[in-house]
């Protein structure tokens, strides 16, 4: 150990881990720059990474070929009794998994070093902070943590002697004989990977695989999977959201989070430049809040990471300016192109093609390839505070006070531009029923319609119905303080298959509608979905795009909402006698609306 360590759980638990693991080395992690430079520098050193010219302090890795993005076939979430699962989550009892895992992790990190990385979800000084400590055998999760979480002594310092903290254990599952050359990115077949979660313990195992959610721990595994169960029993909320503050050219500020899949735009809308005169977004996070309700009855949120791992594939200066200036340095890439002057590159950046690059196979390409030269789930890990327009707020310990969340996918076709809940318990009932096309944030198909509700299918710790129950019983605590809940959809295509919504900084029209809801005075007409705005209570100066493809963006198909009615029934029927009544209540009501 170099430093003290009094928490005796936390001692005890990284003893009895090395001895079933048995690493070569234990080394336990102090946040410093020195040592995030050291370890790079061995990830060079051992042909892992690839140092960046072009950005100072950056590097990049190419994963293994089948090790690109999270395994949710190989994410478990386990109770003793499959029903607090539900059947939105892969279940294996506890004791049959924690037997079949324990034989995995026996000897798997022989010829490596154990890292323990002591880590805050949330600013030390926050209430809303939980403590974890990761221990792993990757050098690339080290450094990623380091960006994305609080990493160091300090987390050390307050967990004192009894403190509590979520144990993470991760493995690439690649033990190295003596004398083997190490791989640069080491992995284990998909059969052997398992990404499990024991929320009655709060405990998270990870092995096989090296790769942002299912190797990140503090990310999806605790701050969405365990949080959310941790937050039903304490009573507050652990989502999928970006939380933005948007102010008005009066001044007036509004806080919104907002809950989109996968891969469908959250870091985007973040970092929103807005094309209307005189409104101003500041950045708070783009893919996690955790929220509860303050002194005063409203919903605060914070931000338990501190950096973005955001996808590359179609972030540009155009689409995200703001993303862009936040990885010029200090970033850590996957899976991208390697341009010829050492610079990187993905499909949807700006400019031209390079004319050759290395791919992110590590191999020849030029611009005739049909394979795309970047993963699409190729992703930058770049640290908050870079963003440009990082809120000055973002760090706050009490978080900020929520007026407006919201509910979105990638729908083709259907689902209009904007809309607004009638009231807390429609707002539930259109979270519940959010359905995506889904991306390449998963391994598995891309494209497939599916329902995600509130974007927390995978990510969801317990059965979802409960956590439908969940969001009502907020509502109900919230009451009259409770954000005014909106739908919204950037991602209609025409019949050729062409966006007809510009999106990015054009968003701001319906996010600048929604404002005005909050203040009570924009317009809005009743529909059989919600209220929805007429192009007249939208502020469309500027804009430029033909009048039939916005009258489609904010028309109500009640014929295909109608064929739709079936599918959330029998979404809902999965569900069975645990689904609230206040669902079907809701479902009843926009049969009838519907006529
Ligand atoms: C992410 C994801 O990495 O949702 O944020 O996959
Ligand atoms: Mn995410």
């Amino acid at each position: 150990m170099q430093y003290e360590v009094k928490n005796k759980r936390l001692a005890e638990w990284v003893r009895e881990v090395a001895e079933l693991v048995q690493p070569d080395d234990v080394y336990w992690c102090d946040g410093s720059k020195e040592e995030y430079d050291r370890l790079m520098q061995e990830a060079v050193e051992m042909g892992a990474a690839t140092p960046l010219p072009k950005r100072p302090n950056s590097f990049l890795f190419r994963s293994d070929p089948s090790d690109v993005a999270r395994v949710e076939a190989r994410t478990y979430i386990s109770y003793p009794d499959k029903e607090q699962a539900g059947p939105t989550n892969n279940w294996i009892h506890p004791d049959e998994l924690k037997a079949t895992m324990r034989e995995l992790y026996r000897g798997c990190m022989k010829g490596r070093t154990l890292y323990v990385i002591p880590f805050s979800m949330g600013p030390l000084d926050s209430p809303m902070a939980r403590i974890g400590i990761e221990i792993t055998d990757s050098r690339y999760v080290v450094c990623n943590m380091h960006i994305m979480t609080r990493v160091g002594t300090k987390v050390v310092e307050k967990l004192g002697e009894d403190g509590t903290f979520v144990p993470c254990l991760h493995s690439v599952g690649a033990p190295l004989e003596e004398g083997q050359q190490d791989d640069p990115w080491p992995c284990a077949p998909m059969e052997k990977k398992y990404i499990s979660h024991f929320p009655e313990e709060d405990l998270i195992w990870s092995f096989g695989s090296g790769y942002g959610g299912n190797a990140l721990l503090g990310k999806k595994c605790f701050a969405l999977r365990i949080a959310s169960a941790m937050a039903k029993r304490q009573g507050w909320m652990a989502e999928h959201m970006l939380i933005l503050r948007l102010t008005s050219p009066e001044g007036r500020q509004y806080h919104i989070a907002a809950a989109f899949p996968s891969a469908c735009g959250k870091t985007n809308l973040a970092m929103i430049q807005p094309t209307i005169e005189g409104w101003k977004a500041e950045t708070i996070g783009d893919d996690i809040a955790w929220m509860q309700i303050g002194p005063d009855g409203r919903l605060y949120a914070i931000n338990p990471e501190s950096g973005f791992f955001g996808v590359g594939p179609g972030t540009s200066y155009d689409s995200n300016p703001m993303a862009m200036e936040s990885l010029k340095e200090n970033t850590i890439m996957t899976n991208t192109a390697l341009t010829d002057d050492g610079d990187i590159w993905w499909e949807g950046m700006d400019g031209p093609k390079p004319d050759h690059a290395i791919d992110w196979k590590g191999r020849h390409w030029t611009p005739d390839k049909t394979e795309p030269a970047a993963h699409p789930n190729a992703r930058f890990t770049a640290p908050a505070s870079q963003c440009p327009i990082i809120s000055p707020d973002w760090e706050k310990p009490e978080g900020v006070p929520i007026d407006i969340l919201i509910f979105g996918g990638r729908r083709a076709s259907l689902v209009p531009l904007v809309f607004q809940s009638y009231d807390w318990d429609h707002g539930v009932f259109l979270g519940s029923t959010a359905s995506s096309e889904t991306t390449a944030a998963n391994i598995g198909s891309v494209g497939n319609l599916r329902r995600d509700p509130f974007a927390m299918t995978p990510f969801c710790g317990y059965n979802m119905a409960d956590y439908f129950q969940h969001w009502f019983d907020m509502g109900d605590r919230l009451g009259d303080k409770a954000p005014h809940i909106f739908y919204v959809n950037w991602f209609r295509k025409s019949p050729e298959g062409k966006f007809i919504w510009p999106g990015f900084g054009d968003n701001s029209r319906a996010l600048k509608w929604m404002c005005e809801r909050v203040d009570g005075k924009a317009g809005a007409r009743e529909t059989a979905i919600g209220y929805m705005p007429s192009e007249e209570d939208l502020d469309l100066t500027g804009l430029d795009m033909p009048a039939e493809d916005l009258a489609e963006l904010l028309e109500v198909d009640e014929e295909g909402w109608r064929a739709e009615v079936p599918t959330i029934d029998s979404f809902y029927a999965d569900f069975g006698e645990r689904l609230p009544e206040r669902l079907r209540e809701q479902l009843r009501k926009l049969k009838e609306r519907l006529g």
